[in-house]
């Protein structure tokens, strides 16, 4: 099998480039707030996918998210956290890639978002494509094919 840097960035797939599942964080459906945000804060990340009970994925959710539905007029309502779930909240609107796709088209989802999920046609979740891992890439390509040197 050919290294990935041997490969020129039209061959490159985003299974060449993603995270795989098992080394991404994640929470699911039914968690309370309360767990997603311990995820959140423990992993240091911003946002992470949402899986349900078969691990297929149904969406993504975030601290900003979490912090603003349990914002009162006064104080942070944290009663709200252990009683409502990510499933009420989370984000369905998102974009998904498959293994498959090219690195162009995992740089076009990629675009609006900091990552992208990675599912199969069936949603099952393979893992995520995040900016740094094209923007590596992309700057290994330019360094390697257009004879440039670092500025
Ligand atoms: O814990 C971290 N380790 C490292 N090495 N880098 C981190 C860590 N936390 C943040 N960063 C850096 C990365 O460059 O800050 C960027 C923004 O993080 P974010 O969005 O706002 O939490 C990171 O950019 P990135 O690697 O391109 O990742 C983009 C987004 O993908 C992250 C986060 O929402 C998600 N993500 C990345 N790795 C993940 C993950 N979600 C779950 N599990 C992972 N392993």
């Amino acid at each position: 099998m050919s290294m990935i840097q041997d490969k020129n960035l039209t061959d490159i797939t985003i299974e060449d480039l993603m995270i795989s599942s098992e080394k991404v964080a994640h929470v699911q459906l039914n968690n309370p707030l309360e767990h997603a945000l311990l995820v959140l804060v423990k992993s240091g990340y911003s946002a992470v996918p949402v899986l349900d009970a078969q691990y297929k994925l149904v969406g993504t959710i975030g601290k900003t998210v979490i912090l603003n539905q349990i914002l009162g007029l006064e104080r942070f309502e944290i009663e709200k956290l252990s009683d409502m779930q990510v499933k009420q909240i989370m984000r369905t609107d998102i974009p998904v890639v498959s293994k498959e796709n090219t690195f162009m088209e995992g740089l076009n989802a990629i675009i609006d978002y900091p990552f992208v999920c990675v599912a199969d046609a069936d949603m099952y979740f393979d893992g995520i494509l995040t900016r740094r891992a094209i923007l590596k890439h992309l700057r290994r390509d330019y360094y390697s094919t257009k004879n440039n040197t670092i500025q």
